[in-house]
């Protein structure tokens, strides 16, 4: 009985053994593979991931881009985010569509999922509605926020 114990310890420790190094491989493996899928069009936070294609839709076309890719657009909740894709915005030297519209309710701008803002960064004056018809968002290179036209042309940057 103590002996097969014994035999079973040592048993397991191998096996740990080899778990190991085939954790470290993997984790090896998806290191490298991140900095290559980020290059250089990609920027990540926190667990969010910010990738553009370089092309410019109508929010509509964009919106259809992003889930077709298994994402979403970018909705930024907080300054680092909102640096990231200022980052990529500045990199294109374009404005880029956002997630988040007010076409329920004029005024009150919401994610996709219908939750009110948590962070925003709207350039002086806006949202200002010019037109009476902005119910979209743009975000410049410069990282400040304009609500615009939906039906514009802008940046496709998903998130995922
Ligand atoms: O069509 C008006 C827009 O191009 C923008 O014009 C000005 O920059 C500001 O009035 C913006 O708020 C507006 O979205
Ligand atoms: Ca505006």
């Amino acid at each position: 009985k103590g002996e097969s114990g014994l035999a079973e310890v040592n048993a397991l420790r191998q096996r740990v053994g080899i778990l190991e190094g085939q954790l470290q491989r993997l984790q090896n493996a998806f290191s490298q593979y991140k900095k290559a899928m980020l290059f250089p069009n990609g920027r990540s936070v926190g667990e969010k991931i910010f990738k553009t294609a370089g092309s410019e839709k109508t929010f509509q076309d964009a919106q259809q881009i992003c889930t077709q890719a298994g994402g979403q657009l970018p909705s930024p909740r907080s300054a680092a985010e909102n640096e990231a894709l200022t980052q990529l915005a500045t990199a294109q030297n374009k404005a880029a569509f956002l997630s988040m519209s007010d076409t329920r309710k004029e005024g009150t701008f919401i994610y996709p999922t219908g939750e009110p803002l948590v962070y925003s960064n709207w350039a002086p004056q806006e949202p200002n509605n010019d037109g009476g018809s902005e119910n979209c968002v743009e975000i410049f290179p410069n990282g400040k926020w304009n609500d615009k036209v939906c039906g514009e042309q802008r940046l496709v940057i998903c998130e995922f």
